[in-house]
């Protein structure tokens, strides 16, 4: 059952760089937020859905187990989390949240293409994303995994390169890290539950969907 006492549940990052606009999204979808008595829930006051703030790397979780029925998650979390179990289906990009996973290294590394790679220690804090690009390519580099402060790892000398996520580029200069390989594009994504919501609920859930894709489309 993906639903509580019949109302659907959104999952919304609950404090980053996704959190406004995903809410902004679900304003404009029609649907009046007010927050509840404790942080975790907002409820919508017109509809008998609830908001479910929590860290952007539980969304994919909580969507494919149906504990929450849409979820808004950007595709670089989604790729990282994605397990052999039941998985959220992409209902649609959402426009904000862009960004690039990029391999980045020192200008002291001699750089001839992916296959400088071999045999180097990259930092990342994607470390199933990268696994797969390098099989892919048939390098073997090992993957040193690390939460965040993944830009000083050269400097520390953790690592030789690394793999992260880029928008402005003004991180990978301010460390002096010159960008070399796209890994994945990725913006924020709506994403369903596989697991189908009370038979009451379902009819709301689909004119949920088609309003915000309404709110996408005209945003153009
Ligand atoms: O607490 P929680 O786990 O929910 O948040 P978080 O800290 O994991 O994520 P958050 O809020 O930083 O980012 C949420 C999502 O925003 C990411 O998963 C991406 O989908 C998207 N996004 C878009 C970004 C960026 N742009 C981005 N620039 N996420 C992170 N960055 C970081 C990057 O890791 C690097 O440290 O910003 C820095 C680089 O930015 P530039 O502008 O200097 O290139
Ligand atoms: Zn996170």
């Amino acid at each position: 059952m993906s639903t509580v006492q019949g109302r659907l549940r959104i999952a919304v990052q609950k404090s980053g760089r996704l959190s406004e606009r995903s809410l902004d999204l679900v304003r404009d979808a029609g649907l009046r937020v007010v927050k509840g008595n404790n942080d975790l829930l907002y409820r919508v006051e017109n509809y008998p859905i609830d908001l479910l703030r929590v860290r952007d790397d539980d969304i994919p979780t909580f969507v494919a187990d149906g504990v929450c029925d849409l979820g808004i998650v950007g595709e670089n979390v989604l790729e990282e989390v994605r397990n052999g179990g039941p998985t959220a289906e992409v209902l649609m990009p959402l426009g904000f949240g862009r960004c690039t996973l990029k391999i980045a290294i020192p200008p002291t590394l001699a750089y001839d293409g992916p296959a400088s790679l071999d045999g180097l220690r990259i930092a990342t804090s994607y470390p199933k994303i990268l696994r797969r690009w390098l099989d892919e390519r048939n390098i073997a580099a090992d993957i040193v995994t690390m939460r965040g402060a993944v830009e000083v790892a050269p400097r520390l000398k953790l690592a030789s390169a690394i793999c992260d996520l880029v928008s402005t580029g003004a991180t990978l200069e301010a460390n002096g890290l010159a960008p070399k390989e796209t890994v994945l594009d990725s913006q924020a994504v709506l994403i369903k539950s596989p697991v189908a919501p009370e038979a009451g609920l379902q009819h709301l859930l689909d004119s949920i969907i088609e309003r915000m894709a309404g709110v996408v489309s005209s945003q153009g």
